[in-house]
């Protein structure tokens, strides 16, 4: 009986060895009647597979049978191991499968709507070839997303899933290590949680109902209900009217809601150690994922510090002043001064990952606990990567009367959200949170240009399949 071996551990230790792999054709070269050779990948991997005849028992036949293979089947390969003199070009695995057995366990059709080789190439590579005369096809986003189970097999993508997956897995990892409990809130709701008019409405059995905008209402009573400290991993609607690069009507929310002691910066300590924990991870376990990226979408490193960098709302209007960009320092920034503020930030301190808190209280949801010192600002934070916001966090009104208050003053109907008020009249201690996108993150550690990147099957304003 053989083994199944991955096509990533084929090496030379395997010399003369008898293996099994499954994968799917890449491309065929057929050389004549007596030999071919078929590239089979699996996942990031590629191995070159020889048919000869006469060798292991190859006959005419099978020679012609894989001749005829369409790219993208699905096969199953018995053979040898075999390491050739010379260096093998293109293909990631430095030696050959001797083929003795090969089936065809599904074929896909023969003209594809994309090539995978076609979708795999940067810009710079097509570039190149048109300098060269050459005419190389490219992919758009659209034809992607419309074939997106052919566009993710790009070893690009299948890093990027990677990634996301293990972004996922860390926060999980290191908030359990700090004693947070994992839960799962209701995506129906009756009312909104961050008010406004991005929120799908629909029938709920005769009621009047919402998609939960976030899970903040029920993970601020989840610490009413005497959990301390909660996180989910979940999703989150939002019915975006505007197409931007950064704007999912779907996405994936990381939230974490907890009690505070003495100071909102104990929420922004967890910020602080749990990303640095996070990129650390991503740094040191997923060297092969982010090379096969950067190949695809070439880009730095992200810059951050051991010790996350806190700066204040007024210091970021400050340093924008100094470089000549007057902002309302009571008002929100928006896309293009937090980018420049970004750039500011990364030259004199050199981080690209920062903390900006004390945000004005006016630009900032019902639920916002304002500072005791001074009500026109918050004990509210955003999280930037790169000039781009990635979190927004704060800690809540924890008194029931100044919330319901803070909820009317807002434009809230109140009766919509009474239960979670009401949870207020029974005791809670103070407390806070955040949330995060993590679409938002991956795309901006491995600086993409598109949130639609990191989002599977994404969700925007016109997009609701596949
Ligand atoms: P959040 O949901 O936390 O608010 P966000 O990244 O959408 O996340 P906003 O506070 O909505 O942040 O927006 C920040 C700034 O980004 C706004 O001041 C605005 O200038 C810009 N912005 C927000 N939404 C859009 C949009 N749909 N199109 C263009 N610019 C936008
Ligand atoms: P906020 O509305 O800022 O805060 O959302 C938190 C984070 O979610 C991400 N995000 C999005 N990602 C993709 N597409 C979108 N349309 C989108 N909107 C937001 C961003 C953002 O930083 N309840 C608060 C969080 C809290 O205070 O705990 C909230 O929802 O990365």
């Amino acid at each position: 009986e053989l083994k199944w071996t991955e096509v990533k551990s084929l090496s030379s230790d395997l010399k003369d060895q008898e293996v099994l792999v499954r994968g799917r054709v890449q491309a065929v070269r057929a050389v004549s009647k007596k030999m071919a050779f078929v590239v089979v990948r699996e996942g990031l991997f590629t191995v070159q597979c020889v048919l000869m005849v006469a060798k292991e028992k190859v006959s005419e036949q099978m020679v012609k049978f894989a001749n005829a293979l369409s790219r993208e089947s699905i096969v199953d390969i018995e053979g040898v191991i075999s390491v050739p003199g010379e260096p093998i070009k293109g293909t990631s695995q430095q030696v050959e499968i001797q083929v003795r057995k090969i089936y065809c366990i599904n074929r896909a059709i023969s003209t594809l709507p994309i090539n995978i080789e076609d979708a795999a190439r940067s810009d710079a590579e097509i570039e190149e070839a048109l300098k060269d005369g050459k005419q190389l096809v490219r992919v758009n986003q659209d034809t992607r997303l419309n074939y997106r189970v052919l566009d993710l097999r790009t070893p690009a993508n299948q890093a990027i899933f990677h990634l996301s997956s293990e972004v996922e897995h860390e926060f999980r990892v290191f908030l359990r290590s700090e004693h947070f409990r994992g839960i799962h809130t209701p995506k129906t709701m009756g009312g909104t949680s961050e008010g406004g008019a991005a929120v799908f409405r629909f029938d709920y059995k005769g009621q009047p109902a919402c998609l939960a905008q976030s899970p903040q209402l029920h993970k601020q009573m989840s610490i009413s209900g005497d959990f301390r400290r909660v996180f989910e991993v979940g999703p989150v609607f939002r019915a975006e009217d505007s197409f931007t690069h950064r704007h999912l009507c779907e996405f994936t929310g990381l939230d974490v809601e907890m009690e505070i002691k003495a100071h909102y910066s104990e929420v922004m300590d967890i910020v602080d150690r749990l990303f640095v924990a996070i990129f650390d991870h991503l740094n040191e376990n997923c060297q092969g994922e982010l090379e096969a990226i950067s190949r695809q979408y070439p880009f730095q490193p992200l810059k951050y510090l051991r010790k996350t960098l806190q700066l204040t709302f007024p210091e970021g209007i400050q340093m924008l002043k100094e470089a000549g960009i007057e902002v309302d320092p009571l008002g929100d920034l928006n896309t293009e001064t937090e980018r420049k503020l970004g750039e500011l930030v990364r030259d004199k301190y050199d981080t690209e990952f920062y903390i900006l808190h004390r945000y004005p209280s006016a630009i900032r949801p019902f639920y916002t606990m304002p500072c005791y010192d001074n009500a026109s600002y918050s004990n509210s934070f955003d999280v930037f990567i790169r000039g781009e916001e990635i979190i927004s966090g704060a800690q809540r009104i924890h008194d029931h009367e100044f919330l319901t208050k803070r909820a009317e003053a807002c434009g809230i109907d109140v009766k919509t959200i009474a239960t979670y008020l009401d949870s207020f009249k029974y005791g809670t201690p103070p407390h806070g949170g955040f949330g995060v996108g993590l679409e938002r993150v991956v795309m901006l550690f491995c600086n993409l240009n598109n949130i639609r990147k990191t989002s599977q099957f994404p969700r925007d304003p016109q997009r609701l399949a596949p």
